[in-house]
Formats: C-alpha cells, sequence, structure tokens
C-alpha cells in the first residue's frame, strides 16, 4: 500500500521534547501546505476521499485518533497517539478518520496548495480509477 509510518528523531532533555520537520530530509517531499484538525467529537468521520495527486503526512499532536486506508484491494487501520510518528499517505489512498479523542490536535503536511478538483469524493469513482489504473 502507498503509505508508510515515519519515525522522527526526538531532541529531548529535561527541559523536554522537541522533533524538527524538514523537508526533502525526514519530510520526503516539498511542504507547500500546513493544516490541522481539532475539536472533532468522538462520534465525528471524517475524510472519505482520496486524493488523485497529494501526498501527506498525518502527525497527531496531541491525544489520538484513528484512519482506515484503503488502495481499493488491502485496509489497513493506524491508530496515530504518538508526535513522535507521522503516517504518510500517498496518492490514491481512500481514507477516513475517526474515534477523535477530545484533545486530538492533527496536523497535516502537503505537498500540493489546497485543489479541490484532486479530491475523489465518491467510492464508486475511486474503484472505477484504480481499476482503470488512472
Ligand atoms: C485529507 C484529510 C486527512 C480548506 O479550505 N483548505 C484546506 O487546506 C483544507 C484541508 C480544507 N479546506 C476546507 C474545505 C472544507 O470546506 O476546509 C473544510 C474541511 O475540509 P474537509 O472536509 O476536506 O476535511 P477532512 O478532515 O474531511 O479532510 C482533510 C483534508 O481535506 C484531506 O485532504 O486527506 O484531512
Amino acid at each position: 500500500m502507498n503509505m508508510r509510518i515515519l519515525n522522527f528523531e526526538l531532541h529531548g532533555d529535561k527541559r523536554g521534547s522537541l522533533i524538527s520537520l524538514e523537508e526533502n530530509k525526514n519530510i520526503p517531499f516539498e511542504i507547500k501546505r500546513v493544516y490541522y484538525i481539532f475539536n472533532t467529537k468522538e462520534d465525528v468521520q471524517r475524510g472519505f476521499h482520496a486524493h488523485k495527486q497529494l501526498q501527506q503526512i498525518l502527525i497527531c499532536l496531541n491525544g489520538s485518533c484513528k484512519i482506515k486506508l484503503d488502495n481499493g484491494v488491502q485496509k489497513r487501520n493506524i491508530t496515530l497517539d504518538n508526535p513522535k510518528r507521522g503516517l504518510y499517505i500517498g496518492n490514491m489512498i481512500w481514507r477516513e478518520m475517526y474515534n477523535f479523542s477530545d484533545d486530538c490536535v492533527l496536523m497535516v503536511l502537503a505537498n500540493n496548495f489546497y485543489v479541490e478538483e484532486d479530491y475523489i469524493r465518491e467510492y464508486s469513482d475511486f474503484i472505477k480509477m484504480k481499476k482503470n489504473n488512472v
């Protein structure tokens, strides 16, 4: 599946912890956009789309949430609950986010600006595109 877990180096000392993210170094692309999701209620589900081109890295800075990933053949469920870990999601992966804790802050780094035309919002369209190798 076009996804992987990234483990970031922790620079910790007795004052606390620090993680640095650098494009084309520990982040495997040029960072064009950063957004963060917070105040999502536990019973709310988000996502329900795939991206034609966009690559992203999801980092749960606080609290926890779950992500269901689907490449049209395999499905995987990932729990994000540690700011030392990033979830890289490549293009053409369907994602659904759920089980947000009240204190969840999910930061996302993206390799492009917000482009609505890059979204595939119907699961049946996603499956069709996967079958046709689009
Ligand atoms: C993704 C998952 C992980 C903007 O105006 N700019 C932005 O950069 C983004 C991401 C969203 N928006 C607007 C579009 C909607 O009116 O913010 C609203 C909420 O976005 P959306 O419903 O797409 O949010 P999620 O949580 O379902 O999905 C988001 C990203 O859109 C998506 O790329 O992979 O987080």
